[in-house]
């Protein structure tokens, strides 16, 4: 219950700052100052950071010793497979943390107390993935002895007032950061140049780049062209592609067409098809175009690490069309207003992101009531997501490129990994509406919305 009610909250804070953004994009009025409200209610000075390692299996301390002020655990998986912070009487709990990959998570005011912590991943805490989070009244200069027996008040934590105000204040903080400029855009169209004998001629150089995922957060891409995602290579049927694939990192690689009929040798699978693209390498790809497709272009060679990391993009060929009984009973135009892609990812460096950005710097989306919007969903992580977009109501046209025979409604598609989904949404109602992965922790924290959340505008 308290659950919802914090959803609520939430979504509330996002529609209240995006209401900034439609008058930034729309310019429906101007009242200036947006900053004021960002203030208030959190509370004071800055939280100390403190490194914990989740290892296979166990936290490295066992023992976390935090002000009653609250902390920064700067969470680390050494381990090779998933761990998760939990203190189950705080009711405090971490994403899923990747091997590998690390997470900030926030305590705020707190009981003095010892406090079991645990993984709560299938397992773990029977292997002995536990510790204890103390939490110590330094301003009270040990007046309250830390084991102390009021641990009823423990469970309460989690809701009292003071600490309610206090969660609010920082998701409202994040919500009013979106949409937050970062460096680097990916997913432009690819550009191509025809050669004399005829082919598009696409030059992909596979390169490693610092990438900024959220403001702040920069990670190391492993990039085709230097940005995540790719850009999009788009062509038409019967179009001669050759593409000319340089690998500038220092790993070997490979270069898959996932979802595109191509002969056999030009389908990536070293060592099978062809040799692998050694560091320094060049290998030069070529195939008819024969659509239509929504596919992908993506390593397949360590490509548990190479694709998450960055190394994909869309391969399009010519257009997806538009079911005729959408067009005869349902007023769908016969080509959308708009196409775009977007691009899920979970895993590597860049983590839980849409079109390699996490929110609040993720983009948002935007179309007038009674335009028309086809958005290929491409999943190019290691998890599942059910992507929700809030309102309008879609239309299912097309599964891993092939137009289905009849359209599926859909307000939530369940994007597995690899697959594509292409749905079909109108403006109906004007707003802004969110529009995120509907596993809540690929979409929300306790400090506010993160990762897998955007939002569509639609206007009069
Ligand atoms: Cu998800």
């Amino acid at each position: 219950m308290s659950k919802d009610d914090r959803s609520v909250l939430s979504w509330l804070a996002f529609v209240a700052a995006l209401a900034a953004l439609c008058v930034a994009i729309f310019g429906l009025s101007d009242n200036g100052g947006s900053e004021s409200a960002s203030e208030g209610g959190g509370g004071g000075g800055a939280k100390p950071t403190i490194d914990v390692v989740m290892k296979d299996f166990g936290f490295e301390p066992a023992t976390i010793t935090i002000p009653t002020g609250g902390a920064i655990l700067h969470l680390m998986n050494g381990g090779a497979v998933v761990h998760n912070f939990q203190a189950p009487e705080l009711g405090i709990s971490s994403i899923d943390v990747q091997a590998g990959q690390s997470y900030d998570l926030t305590i705020g005011e707190t009981p003095a107390g010892t406090y079991k912590v645990i993984c709560p991943q299938p397992g773990h805490e029977s292997a002995g993935m536990v510790g204890s989070l103390v939490v110590s009244d330094t301003a009270d200069g040990g007046g309250e002895s830390a084991g102390g027996g009021d641990t009823g008040t423990g469970t309460e934590t989690g809701h009292d007032a003071a600490s309610n105000s206090a969660m609010d204040a920082k998701m409202l903080a994040a919500a009013q950061l979106y949409p937050a400029k970062t460096q680097g855009h990916g997913g432009e169209l690819a550009e191509y140049t025809m050669s004399a004998d005829g082919y598009k001629e696409f030059v992909v150089d596979v390169l490693v780049v610092d990438w900024e995922v959220e403001p702040g957060k920069i990670v190391k891409a492993w990039t085709y062209n230097g940005v995540v995602p790719a850009p999009e290579i788009h062509v038409e049927t019967g179009d001669m592609v050759r593409i000319i694939f340089n690998n500038k990192t220092p790993q070997t690689t490979s270069l898959h067409f996932h979802g595109i009929r191509v002969p056999n040798v030009m389908d990536g699978v070293d060592p099978y098809t062809e040799d692998p693209t050694v560091p320094g390498a060049t290998h030069i790809y070529e195939f008819e175009a024969k659509g239509p497709a929504v596919g992908i272009y993506h390593s397949h060679h360590n490509a548990q690490e190479q694709i998450p990391n960055g190394m994909f993009g869309a391969l399009t060929i010519d257009e997806m069309p538009t079911p005729q009984v959408l067009i005869d009973d349902y007023g769908y135009p016969e080509k959308p207003t708009k196409t775009v892609n977007m691009v899920l990812n979970d895993a590597g460096t860049i983590g839980l992101s849409l079109n390699g950005k996490s929110f609040p710097a993720t983009e948002p989306y935007t179309l007038r009531v009674g335009q028309t919007m086809l958005v290929h969903y491409m999943n190019e992580g290691l998890m599942v997501h059910p992507m929700h977009l809030h309102q309008p109501m879609g239309w299912v046209i097309a599964k891993d490129g092939v137009p289905l025979i009849t359209p599926m409604p859909t307000d939530t598609i369940l994007v597995a990994p690899g697959e594509r989904y292409s749905v079909l949404y109108m403006g109906t109602d004007p707003g802004v509406w969110a529009w995120h992965c509907h596993i809540l922790t690929h979409a929300e924290t306790p400090d506010g919305m993160r990762y897998m959340v955007t939002a569509l505008i639609v206007e009069r």
